[in-house]
């Protein structure tokens, strides 16, 4: 029976004069767990049955009239939009950015006046070729959108997670999207590179050879959003109060340094938790534990333009910092998850021509192509040219304009004037221009023949993927190898792994030659055949995740497996360890309600051993008794919990009782400097302190044969 039995009290006698906010007002009655709302059509008209649709009988059809019934079929019907054409995938979250210093010599940006300045935002990150379904962990480029809500409008920066970019020139952005994303004939593989289409096309696109190396880098598979870098890849401009224009690199820095997970990891966390990074994230700023990023800017001017070895308009090129330093200019605090997922982080509609007084553009041709194709996109993917109001893309400033009507246009201008000029006079007459402070766009001098044509300074293609190689530690390096080998593994046709190789000749010949063997090739391949010679660049250490890792080991999480009759002391003692640095602790137990300890401490569990396999941990420590121990010796997913964490280079905590456990999942022979055994609780804070180096790198090697 419906609760169409509960009384329900008007809270007001009439609603005519309160503004509507759905979900908000409105007559309560009394339920078991307090008042509640009283369910209401679209139409605002009391709901007295939502169990049962109208019937003519007690068995007839159902009536066409019941208009109830209608509209909740209706809306439901038409509850998704088209997911993005790219960055599908993607988790939002609200914060601010803080201003250290104010920045009038460079801007007259709003935002970068005053020191202190807090200017809220909302992220988006994302990967970009899978589907909205797909698994967090894919090998691929993340997306790292932001949306500044400043006091002279909204600010869009749309960037990645990688300083570089794939093509130079937007015109082949569909081409590469449709390469990289499932084959058209078959429908897969989803949110993968490795497959024929992608390769063919890159092999076939020598300009993608820098994007390549980074694709194949640890960077695609960064351990959470928290832990990566961001860039706005293009060259913008600065433009200060004088109309002196800067050219700018933006880039993001973590506070908690970067990280990424191992690609063996990467695949099984896909299947243990598709929902890895988006977790991680919610749980983080659930918890408090608000991410953070620091803005940094790469400065420079004509001159630098001029004299750097590569074109600053060339989206597949880099400044390394060691030759222009990164400014660090004010930091970005996620704090507050969003109300409503669809509301918030599908609806935001980010497009990099959203730029305000104190910024501007330059020629590079991929943002030229993105400033029409991001506005484009939001029209189809929203329906209609009045999504500026959504509440996620509306600017926390007044609007006003004469642009009116067109679908779902919630406020239209008031008054006779919607056009310009007018003679209405005064307020009557509408908004006017400003032209000490609107936006005016930077008068660079253009000139020239319309061509269709690259530039002779995109040429070199090969000089910045090497560096970037040779700045990466040899593990790293190897990563690299691997990652080619295992994605041109999956392409069916030798032609297509072969042509790759070719390319990685001109990168770097032991590289070349490494993944020519893990694939077997017959024979070598002559390089490519290249517009410009590689040249060799000095290696870049900010290039490296490795060599700027953390110093700590905070916001990292260990998995404690643990047993009935568990050390009690042990157990205290890791988890006082852990949380001192900052870190989380999880307690993975044979049954998610908890072990009793050695004293009858009741410990409760955060996990049952199925269902948290070491991949989604930082770090591992194995604390049973010796019963615990005979009973998991003889769980597979127990000894996959140990073996995993061995094979992926991740410290290692255990009591001697769990030794028949190690054994059991055959590392008790080959432990080495990753293992700390537990015996007190300066044990336990050694272990914490090993973890900051993240992974005991020197046993991977000793894992990987193949
Ligand atoms: Fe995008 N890109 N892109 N892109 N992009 C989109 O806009 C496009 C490029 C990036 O979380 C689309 O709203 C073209 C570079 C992010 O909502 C679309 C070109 C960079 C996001 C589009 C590029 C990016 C997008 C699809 C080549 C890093 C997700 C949905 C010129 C600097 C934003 C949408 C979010 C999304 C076009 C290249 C970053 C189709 C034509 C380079 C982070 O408009």
């Amino acid at each position: 029976m419906p609760d169409n039995r509960l009384t329900s009290s008007r809270e007001t006698a009439r609603f005519a004069d309160q503004e509507v906010i759905r979900g908000e007002g409105g007559e309560t009655h009394q339920v078991a767990g307090g008042d509640v709302p009283v369910l209401t059509t679209q139409q605002g008209v009391p709901v007295a049955d939502d169990q049962n649709s109208l019937k003519v009988g007690y068995r007839g059809p159902t009536a066409l009239e019941d208009f109830h019934f209608r509209e909740k079929i209706f809306h439901f019907d038409h509850e998704r939009i088209p997911e993005r054409v790219v960055h599908a995938r993607g988790f939002g979250a609200h914060g601010y950015f803080e201003t250290y210093e104010p920045l009038s010599d460079l801007t007259r940006a709003d935002l970068f006046q005053r020191a202190g300045e807090k200017t809220p935002v909302f992220v988006r990150f994302s990967t970009v070729a899978g589907n909205k379904g797909s698994a967090d962990l894919a090998r691929d480029v993340r997306g790292f959108a932001v949306k500044f809500y400043t006091q002279e409008g909204n600010w869009d920066l749309v960037g990645n997670n990688i300083p570089v970019f794939f093509i130079q020139d937007a015109i082949k952005f569909p081409d590469l999207i449709h390469a990289a994303k499932q084959e058209p004939d078959r429908g897969f593989p989803q949110a993968q590179t490795a497959h024929d289409n992608f390769w063919d096309f890159i092999s076939l696109s020598p300009e993608a050879a820098h994007m390549a190396l980074w694709i194949m880098s640890d960077r695609t598979i960064p351990r959470s959003f928290r832990f990566m870098e961001g860039f706005g890849v293009h060259t913008f401009r600065l433009v200060n109060a004088e109309g002196k224009s800067t050219f700018v690199k933006f880039h993001w820095k973590p506070k908690l340094g970067m990280q990424s997970v191992v690609w063996n990891e990467a695949l099984k966390i896909n299947g243990a938790d598709p929902d890895f990074h988006r977790r991680d994230l919610w749980n983080a700023i659930q918890a408090g534990d608000f991410p953070e990023w620091e803005l940094g800017l790469q400065v420079f001017d004509q001159d630098f333009a001029e004299k750097f070895d590569f074109d600053v308009l060339d989206a597949t090129k880099i400044i390394p910092e060691e030759i222009l330093p990164v400014r660090r200019i004010g930091r970005l605090v996620l704090d507050r998850c969003v109300d409503n997922f669809f509301a918030e982080t599908e609806q935001v509609a980010f497009c990099t021509q959203n730029i305000v007084p104190g910024i501007d553009f330059t020629n590079d041709p991929l943002l030229q192509g993105r400033n029409f194709s991001y506005l484009d996109t939001q029209l189809k993917r929203l329906g209609g040219p009045n999504f500026t109001y959504l509440p996620i893309n509306a600017p926390k400033r007044p609007v006003h304009h004469f642009q009116q009507d067109g679908h779902m246009a919630m406020v239209n201008p008031k008054g006779r004037a919607n056009y310009e000029p007018n003679s209405w006079g005064g307020a009557a007459g509408g908004p006017r221009e400003a032209p000490d402070i609107g936006f005016r766009s930077f008068p660079a001098e253009e000139q020239g023949a319309k061509l269709r044509i690259r530039a002779e300074s995109f040429a070199d293609h090969y000089s910045q993927a090497r560096q970037f190689y040779l700045s990466q530690t040899p593990v790293e390096q190897t990563h690299i190898a691997d990652a080619f080998t295992f994605e041109l593994s999956k392409v069916k046709t030798p032609a297509i792994r072969a042509r790759m190789v070719s390319h990685l000749m001109n990168v770097d010949k032991g590289l070349a030659d490494k993944v020519a063997t893990g694939l077997r090739l017959e024979e070598m391949p002559k390089p490519a055949d290249a517009a410009r010679p590689t040249r060799d660049l000095p290696p870049s250490p900010a290039l490296s995740i490795l060599l700027n890792g953390p110093e700590s080991f905070k916001g990292r999480k260990v998995g404690v497996l643990v047993s009935d009759g568990v050390d009690i002391g042990l157990v205290k003692a890791l988890k006082e360890a852990i949380t001192a640095e900052g870190a989380m602790l999880e307690f993975v137990a044979p049954r998610v309600g908890g072990v009793k300890a050695s004293d009858g401490t009741f410990i409760e569990g955060d996990e049952k051993i199925n269902g948290a396999p070491s991949v989604v941990y930082d770090a591992v420590a194995v604390l049973l008794s010796d019963d615990g121990a005979k009973l998991l010796s003889k769980e597979a997913t127990a000894r996959d919990f140990v073996t995993d964490a061995f094979a992926h280079a991740k410290f290692i905590a255990y009591n001697k009782e769990s030794m028949p456990l190690l054994e059991k999942a055959c590392v008790a022979a080959d432990m080495d400097g990753g293992f700390t055994e537990l015996k007190g609780p300066s044990d336990a804070k050694n272990f914490v302190q090993s973890c900051r180096k993240l992974r005991f790198w020197e046993r991977e090697p000793k894992v990987k044969q193949v």
